[in-house]
Formats: structure tokens, C-alpha cells, sequence
């Protein structure tokens, strides 16, 4: 009888093991997924404002009065890479010319076309003294939904 009852506590105890295992890998791939979305957002920030620094312009022009969101789509990062040191040889975010997520989205770019030093953060909409902000949209896919997006601000 004793021994029955070590065996139904010896099992809970494994399986208690096993959901904590289980759950914390997965919260340690899902906070790597949005490290590297992090990483690569800041390689795109970079890339860009050296972009504007060697040309003189942004990858796109937008209207003057306000700051205008991009894609890193296959157009846009042809244009970086042929300018900048970003390269996209050997990149697995790379899909098909576009520079992806974890997940396979593009990142979004926010660049100060009006031209006053400062982009707006598409979070608080509080002004950011600086040229780009980018971000992912993160695991759930959805840019408006902030905890799991990486960033580069
Ligand atoms: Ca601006
Ligand atoms: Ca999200």
C-alpha cells in the first residue's frame, strides 16, 4: 500500500518536472526569438541612418509634414545593402530578397522624412530624438501588440 502511494508521488513529481521543462523551454525560445529580432532591428536602424548619412537622403522619400513607415521588403533591402555594409549574403532572416522576423514577417521602419531630428514612437507617440526606429511584429505576428516585438530603441 505504501509503496503505491511513493509511485503516485514519484509520478506527479516527474510529471510536475516535465511541465516546468516544457514550459520553461519554450519561454526560453520565445524570449530568444525576440532577442534576435531585437539584434537584427538594430542592424537595420543602424544600416539606415548610415544610409541617410552616405546619401544624404532616406531609402524612400515621403511627404514633408510627417514621418512615413517602411518594410523590410526585398526593394528595400536591395537598397541598404547596396549602400550600406549591411550585407544580406549568408542570412538566414533573408526570404527571398526581404530581411523577416522569427516568424517570417518583415520588420516595419519609421524614418524622420519631415525631417526634424525626432521620430515618433509608435507606442506612446512621444517623440524620439533620432532618424529610424524598427520593430518586429513578434511571435503572435501582430505589430500592435508590444511585449513580445523586438525593437530597436
Ligand atoms: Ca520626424
Ligand atoms: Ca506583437
Amino acid at each position: 500500500m505504501k509503496s503505491k502511494y511513493l509511485m503516485l508521488l514519484m509520478l506527479l513529481i516527474a510529471l510536475w518536472a516535465a511541465f516546468l521543462l516544457i514550459f520553461g523551454i519554450r519561454y526560453m525560445l520565445s524570449t530568444s526569438g525576440q532577442r534576435l529580432d531585437t539584434k537584427a532591428a538594430r542592424e537595420v536602424a543602424t544600416s539606415v541612418t548610415s544610409y541617410h548619412v552616405i546619401k544624404g537622403h532616406f531609402p524612400a522619400s515621403g511627404p514633408e509634414e510627417y514621418d512615413i513607415d517602411l518594410e523590410t521588403d526585398a526593394r528595400f533591402m536591395r537598397m541598404l545593402s547596396a549602400t550600406t555594409s549591411f550585407s544580406l549574403e549568408g542570412r538566414s532572416d533573408i526570404k527571398d530578397g526581404a530581411l523577416v522576423d522569427q516568424r517570417g514577417k518583415t520588420y516595419r521602419v519609421r524614418i524622420d522624412t519631415d525631417d526634424d531630428g525626432e521620430v515618433h514612437c509608435p507606442i506612446t507617440n512621444e517623440p524620439i530624438p533620432g532618424k529610424v526606429l524598427v520593430w518586429s511584429a513578434g511571435k503572435d505576428k501582430l505589430f500592435e501588440t508590444w511585449s513580445d516585438n523586438g525593437k530597436s530603441w
